[in-house]
């Protein structure tokens, strides 16, 4: 493979080279939208999403309303209210925005409000900085008019009692909900959006990947963007999202960029991760990927009219 050339497959077989670092000739995808999304709760955040880019919205403001669904869903227990709380029972939420610009916004450790990822924008557009954590998030978020409310819902409540009378061990792939979003609307602009309550149960003041720009998320408007689900201790080591941006860069495809990112991991290892994580990955001429570590991984692309769900099966 050429180092500044590689092949894209379109779904009818049609074999195009594609030439990338910003060259004139880049192939870019036009008038023929994209959302890819993890998790089976990826189905319903696209045609959030989708309605958005039908009333002409932008790619920013379609993934924001894709991971808004999952925030405001009950029973998803990895995102906004009903997200499992930390060992002391506080919901904390993680989340983050990047447009087409570049620009971003992250919001971590927040507590009490629906919709960090509708805070992580406002971050992004408001002020001069990229990230707000805990406390200063939610005063930020309260004088933006965001309403203080009560996370726990009555199940997952009961859930914590349980588990704080078993002390379980528990993975991120238990409660395997994290939502990414990436788009790319009919200009061909991409963004994206991460949003989590994080990993079950974890220490009380712990965050994850889903908040940090580069690790959870990452969108460069000339190449592709980039989301990981999974373990975030993980993902932050190896700066997953930003490298398999930046694998696609160098030529990979979005898929074996995906793997290639997932294969650091697996060498750092020494072959047998005993956790998942999950990528996808929306290049810039339309053509996406995912991969994950082990067991199966799934994630919703809609397109042409479509919004289907695909199972992968990890790569150990
Ligand atoms: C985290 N990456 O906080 C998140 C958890 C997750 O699917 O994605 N679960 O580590």
């Amino acid at each position: 493979m050429e180092r500044r050339k590689f092949l894209a497959t379109s779904a009818i077989g049609f074999v195009a080279p594609v030439t990338i670092f910003g060259d004139s000739s880049v192939k870019v995808n036009k008038n023929n939208p994209i959302i890819l999304s993890t998790w089976s709760h990826g189905i319903p955040a696209n045609e959030a999403a989708w309605k958005i880019l039908q009333h002409n919205g932008s790619a920013m403001d379609a993934a924001e309303a894709g991971a808004r669904d999952s925030e405001a869903d009950p029973e998803n227990t990895s995102v906004g209210i009903g997200g499992l709380p930390d060992e002391d029972g506080n919901v904390t939420l993680d989340s983050c925005v990047m447009d087409h610009t570049g620009n971003c916004g992250s919001v971590a450790f927040l507590q009490n409000i629906m919709h960090p990822v509708s805070v992580a924008r406002k971050v992004m557009e408001k002020t001069k900085h990229v990230m707000l954590v805990g406390e200063g998030a939610r005063k930020f978020a309260i004088s933006e008019g965001f309403k203080k409310i009560d996370l726990l819902t009555d199940e997952s409540r009961k859930a914590w009692k349980k588990w704080k009378k078993e002390r379980r061990k528990m993975t991120p792939h238990e409660t395997h909900d994290t939502i990414s979003v990436l788009v790319q609307d009919k200009n061909g602009d991409m963004a994206g959006a991460c949003t989590t309550s994080g990993w079950a149960y974890k220490m009380h003041g712990r965050v994850g990947d889903s908040p940090i720009i580069g690790a959870g998320l990452f969108v460069d408007n000339e190449i592709g963007c980039a989301a990981a689900t999974g373990l975030g201790e993980e993902v932050i080591k190896t700066t997953g999202s930003f490298l398999v941006v930046e694998l696609m860069r160098q030529g990979y495809n979005p898929t074996r960029a995906c793997e290639e990112a997932l294969n650091r991991v697996i060498k750092a290892h020494n072959g047998d991760p005993d956790f998942q994580i999950g990528y996808i990955a929306l290049r810039k001429d339309g053509k996406i990927g995912a991969a994950c570590l082990k067991w199966s991984f799934e994630y919703a692309l809609a397109q042409k009219g479509e919004n289907r769900l695909h199972k992968i099966i990890g790569l150990i």
